[in-house]
């Protein structure tokens, strides 16, 4: 009996949830990284909110197929994304590819954006400071 009604339970909760998700499917969600070129297989690798709730930091090989670099944009779509990062040597990126997560922080008064990135030299990770509105 109490296992039927645990059984039940589960369905119940399992029918909920689905619901739960339908509904986010039907919400109105907007793409907020930058267009991938149709021929780049571009993909946002990590990100984060700012303290204030403004803008998202990410990373994203969204320009150049495995070049992951980091971008500003506002959370809640209303302009282009910007990008953070200075110009990359080549075999540069933001993070190093096999972490599988980017590696960057955004300053707790939002105002800069820190990262570590092999941007001069391919291979030697060294740790960066920019202006979190793009600005230099
Ligand atoms: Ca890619
Ligand atoms: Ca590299």
């Amino acid at each position: 009996m109490a296992c039927s009604w645990k059984k039940s339970g589960y369905w119940l909760n399992a029918g909920l949830a689905a619901a739960l998700l339908l509904n986010a499917v039907s919400a109105q969600s907007r793409r907020l990284n930058g267009p991938f070129m149709p021929e780049t297989l571009g993909d946002v690798l990590d990100y984060l909110i700012s303290p204030d709730g403004a803008f998202v930091v990410y990373v994203a090989d969204q320009d150049t197929n495995d070049v992951y670099e980091l971008y500003r944009t506002p959370l809640d779509g209303s302009g282009a994304p910007v990008q953070l990062n200075s110009e990359m040597v080549e075999g540069g990126n933001v993070g190093e590819l096999f972490n599988f997560y980017a590696e960057f922080l955004i300053s707790p008064d939002g105002s800069r954006v820190v990262y570590r990135a092999d941007q001069e030299l391919d291979e030697r990770f060294e740790l960066y400071s920019v202006p979190a509105d793009g600005s230099s």
